[in-house]
């Protein structure tokens, strides 16, 4: 049996991840494909609690110290990514270690670069292939403003647009796929739709690790 695939979708607030994303796994269901959404950070656990505490304000945590719970969160999943995968399901994610590291990088705590950051993370499943939803300042804007949590500010996005500019530059970034997500919610799922299915039908060696960059 084939194994599952990874599957990450990335991107900037507004782009429409979690729509495309759960289309996207409305389709390949539909097609009789096996997969399975999760998001991160998946606020269920006891650690999920403790991020959405901070995201909406009601608690406060020592930016280091948040930047590994964020990280925690997403080992503690990996037992569970695992098993799918290995078991033939393939995996979508709303979310996973790239907006880990350029959310925190963000933050300009001075001994938080891109690399401190993307450490904790080093020996997670590495996605086959991270779709990335580009969406330019302007059409983000025409999309509404931003909600209330922690990070939807201006000055935030600005500086994660810069850095997810940066991880796609480095030398995973050959794992991105761009897709422009300025069109109608329809014209970027069928881009996306075309570009899963390609990487369903390949043949793929063992699932990668995050690497050391
Ligand atoms: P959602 O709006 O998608 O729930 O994201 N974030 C996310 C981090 O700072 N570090 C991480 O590791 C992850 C996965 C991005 C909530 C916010 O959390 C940020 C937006």
């Amino acid at each position: 049996m084939a194994r599952g695939k990874l599957i990450v979708f990335e991107g900037l607030d507004r782009a429409g991840k979690t729509t495309q994303c759960q289309m996207l796994v409305e389709a390949l269901k539909k097609d009789g494909e096996k997969v399975t959404f999760m998001r991160f950070p998946d606020r269920t656990t006891p650690i999920g609690q403790m991020i959405n505490s901070y995201l909406s304000g009601e608690s406060e945590q020592e930016d280091h110290v948040i930047h590994l719970l964020f990280s925690a969160n997403r080992w503690e999943a990996v037992p569970k990514i695992l098993e799918a995968i290995n078991s033939g399901t393939t995996v979508i994610i709303d979310r996973y270690y790239y907006s880990g590291i350029v959310y925190s990088a963000a933050k300009q705590n001075p001994s938080m670069t891109l690399e401190w950051c993307r450490h904790p993370d080093v020996g997670l499943p590495r996605p086959d292939i991270v779709v990335f939803l580009h969406i330019s300042p302007e059409d983000a804007a025409k999309r509404g403003g931003y909600g209330t949590e922690r990070y939807e500010q201006k000055a935030m996005q600005d500086r994660v647009r810069e850095l997810f500019k940066e991880v796609r530059q480095s030398k995973e970034g050959g794992d991105f796929n761009v897709i422009d997500a300025g069109g109608s919610v329809e014209e970027v799922q069928e881009s996306i739709y075309d570009l899963a299915k390609g990487l369903l039908e390949d043949e793929s060696g063992p699932l990668r690790t995050v690497g050391e960059w």
